[in-house]
C-alpha cells in the first residue's frame, strides 16, 4: 500500500444540490480523503513541518465546501480537490469521496457519493522555434507554463541548435524539452499549449514548415492517448534527435510506454552505427504522420 494520510467522515454542513430546497435548508455531507504524500521524512524527524497537517486540510475542505455552492457533488469534489492540490504542495495525489446521505431520493437508501482521484501528472513537452528571436519564443513557452497555476515547471533542458528535420527547407531550429506537472488532462494540456503557440504568433500555413513556437506533448505519465487530434507518446519522438537529445538531459530513464525503451536507449538506436534513422532531414524513413 502507498503511504498516505487518511481522513474519514469529515462532517460538513453545506448547500450543494440541484433543488431549491437544498440551497435554502442545507444538509450534511461527509468527506473521506486519502492524501498521498511522502511520510518518511516526518516519520524520521517527528516534525510537523515535514508533513501535511491534517487539521489544516480538514479546515480547508470545510471552508471550501461551505463558501461555494454547487448543483452537483461531482463539481464540489472536482473543484475542491483542484484547490486542495494547489494549496498543499506536499500532496501529490488525492482520493476524495463526498457522501450525501440526505440527498432528495424518494426511496429508502443507505448513502450516495462521488469518488474521484486527482493528482499532479508528470508530462514532457518538446519546444522548438525557427523564426524571429528563437530563444525568446522558447523562454516565453516556459514562462507561460510557470504562470499557469494548473502547471508546475520541474526542469527545463538546455536549448540546442538543430538542423531542420523533414521535407521542408528552412532555417535551423532551437529546441528544448520541459518536464512539468499538471492538473490538466492530456486534452486540456493540448488546448493550453495551442494557446501559448497562438500567443507567440504561431500560424499553420505549411505543414512541418517554419514556426515561431511549436510545443508538442511528448509523454503524459505512461499514458497512451490515441485521439484524432492528439497522439501520446508523440508519434515521431523516437525518430527525432532534436527531441531525444534535450530529453536525455532531463529524463534519461523515462520509458516509452509502447516501445518499452528508455529515452537513452531510443537515442542510442538513432546513432549512425546502430543502423537507425539519423534524423538528418534527407532520411527516406521519415513518415508524414500526424504531427501537431
Ligand atoms: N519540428 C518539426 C519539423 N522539423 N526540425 C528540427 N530540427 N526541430 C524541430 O522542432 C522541428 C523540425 C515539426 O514540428
Ligand atoms: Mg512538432
Ligand atoms: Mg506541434
Amino acid at each position: 500500500m502507498k503511504n498516505c494520510i487518511k481522513i474519514k467522515q469529515l462532517e460538513v454542513f453545506a448547500y450543494h444540490g440541484c433543488e431549491e430546497q437544498e440551497k435554502i435548508n442545507g444538509q450534511k455531507f461527509y468527506i473521506d480523503a486519502n492524501l498521498y504524500t511522502d511520510i518518511s521524512v516526518a516519520g524520521n524527524t517527528d516534525d510537523l513541518n515535514e508533513t501535511v497537517n491534517y487539521a489544516e486540510v480538514c479546515d480547508f475542505i470545510n471552508k471550501f465546501l461551505t463558501k461555494n455552492r454547487f448543483d452537483l457533488i461531482e463539481a464540489a469534489a472536482w473543484q475542491c480537490t483542484t484547490e486542495l492540490l494547489k494549496t498543499f504542495p506536499k500532496i501529490r495525489e488525492v482520493d476524495f469521496t463526498i457522501y450525501k446521505p440526505q440527498a432528495p431520493i424518494p426511496l429508502p437508501f443507505g448513502n450516495v457519493a462521488i469518488s474521484i482521484n486527482r493528482k499532479w501528472s508528470k508530462a514532457i513537452l518538446s519546444i522548438g522555434s525557427n523564426m524571429g528571436d528563437k530563444e525568446e519564443h522558447l523562454n516565453c513557452a516556459v514562462d507561460s507554463l510557470y504562470d499557469d497555476d494548473n502547471c508546475r515547471v520541474n526542469v527545463v533542458s538546455n536549448y540546442i541548435e538543430t538542423e531542420p528535420y523533414g521535407p521542408v527547407e528552412q532555417d535551423n531550429f532551437l529546441n528544448g524539452c520541459i518536464e512539468i506537472e499538471t492538473l490538466y488532462s492530456p486534452e486540456e494540456l493540448l488546448k493550453k499549449v495551442n494557446q501559448i503557440e497562438a500567443f507567440e504568433g504561431r500560424t499553420r500555413e505549411i505543414h512541418w514548415g517554419p514556426r515561431t513556437l511549436d510545443i508538442d506533448i511528448v509523454f503524459y505519465e505512461n499514458q497512451i492517448v490515441d485521439l484524432p487530434e492528439l497522439k501520446i507518446p508523440h508519434v515521431e519522438m523516437h525518430k527525432r534527435i532534436f527531441v531525444l537529445e534535450p530529453l536525455k538531459q532531463i529524463a534519461p530513464y523515462w520509458t516509452h510506454p509502447i516501445l518499452n525503451k528508455t529515452v537513452t536507449q531510443l537515442l542510442e538506436d538513432l546513432s549512425p552505427n546502430s543502423g537507425g534513422c539519423s534524423g538528418c532531414g534527407g532520411c527516406p524513413k521519415i513518415s508524414e504522420e500526424t504531427d501537431n
